[in-house]
């Protein structure tokens, strides 16, 4: 009997068969609903968080203080921007259009890591967000590499290993600037504060709240739980901030010694809704920044589409 006209129920159970060997699913394989659309959800808005994450370090680039400095922020930003491009291909390729995502993001609707709604208010920003940001990011995208959907998680593996350069570079400068000038020591430790806690908000709920980790589990599209990362990164991160004389901004931090844990203070779940609701210091700026962006690409995209349907034309004479 060909696949399409198995029942429903028998489709379903060869397909958590699938997940539960762990094999890839692919574009053009059944999958359910509840499947696609969560993975819609969260490549579309992690695609998304690369391009806008553009932003806060992009601001930085006409203020680099060397030529290599500025070389390698430069590469670093538009790296984000393929790893944005690679994932609006990886979400095309469950039905969804680039228009659709687009308009999403561009009207206000699409949500995108929180932590890109905050200012880089100094050179030192830029550090922190290469170890901190791209950290935690890679800490996610790590176990995203396993996902059990092949287009994302050979995004990931890719991504990751661009993102491991990212993070290297930032760290290289927060342990310079550190042991560096009694300036240079301070606007280090200003950026670790105010960065520190939107980083940990870049984990998502915790497990007893979030929404989605249960459902993303099933299908095999996340393995470890938003609390479990954000826990191991906060355990490599505190001894090496400590090392470097830099404060952590939190002064509940604790360490437990039965279970080798960092136990981090309560995170402001009312600031982080704030911000994902439209009102950070940075959203609306963004999102400006976005469109205008976008009206200013229109001429590009005509070009491509007239050459496209140029070649078109051609290949059927
Ligand atoms: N910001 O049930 P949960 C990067 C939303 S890439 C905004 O916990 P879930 C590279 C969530 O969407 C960083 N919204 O959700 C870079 C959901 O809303 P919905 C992005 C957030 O999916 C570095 C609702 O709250 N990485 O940084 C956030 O289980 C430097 C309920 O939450 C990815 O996107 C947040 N932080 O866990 C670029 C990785 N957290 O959709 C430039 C893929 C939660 O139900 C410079 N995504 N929400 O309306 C994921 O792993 C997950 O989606 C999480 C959220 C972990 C982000």
């Amino acid at each position: 009997m060909e696949k399409e006209n198995l029942a429903e129920p028998i489709r379903l159970k060869e397909f958590e068969g699938r997940i539960s060997r762990g094999e890839k699913i692919e574009p053009g394989d059944w999958m359910p609903d509840e499947y696609r659309n969560q993975l819609i959800r969260m490549i579309s808005q992690h695609a998304h968080s690369e391009v806008v994450g553009m932003l806060p370090e992009g601001a930085w680039i006409t203020r680099a203080p060397n030529l290599r400095r500025k070389m390698v922020l430069l590469a670093k930003v538009q790296d984000e921007a393929g790893h944005g491009q690679y994932l609006y291909h990886a979400a095309e390729t469950l039905g969804v259009t680039r228009e659709e995502m687009l308009d999403a993001l561009l009207s206000g609707r699409a949500k995108y890591a929180s932590v890109f709604n905050y200012p880089t208010l100094s050179w030192a920003d830029v550090g922190i967000i290469g170890w901190l940001v791209d950290g935690a990011a890679i800490k996610n995208q790590t176990m995203l590499a396993q996902c059990s959907y092949g287009p994302y998680s050979r995004a990931m593996v890719r991504i990751c290993a661009e993102e491991g350069f990212h993070m290297k570079q930032g760290k290289e400068m927060v342990i310079r600037y550190a042991q560096g000038t009694d300036e240079q020591k301070k606007m280090t430790q200003n950026a670790l504060d105010r960065w520190w806690w939107p980083m940990l908000m870049m984990f998502g709920l915790p497990d007893n709240v979030s929404t989605n980790s249960n459902v993303l589990k099933r299908w095999g599209i996340r393995t470890r739980s938003n609390d479990t990362l954000r826990q191991e990164f906060i355990n490599e991160l505190v001894p090496e901030l400590h090392a470097l004389g830099l404060n952590i901004p939190d002064e509940d931090l604790r360490y437990d010694e039965d279970n080798d844990d960092w136990l981090s203070g309560e995170i402001d779940w009312d600031e982080f809704w704030r911000v994902v609701r439209g009102n950070g210091p940075c959203n609306k700026e963004r999102i400006e920044t976005r469109r205008k962006a976008h009206s200013d690409g229109l001429w590009v995209r005509e070009a491509v589409s007239a050459y496209a349907s140029h070649m078109e034309k051609r290949s059927q004479l």
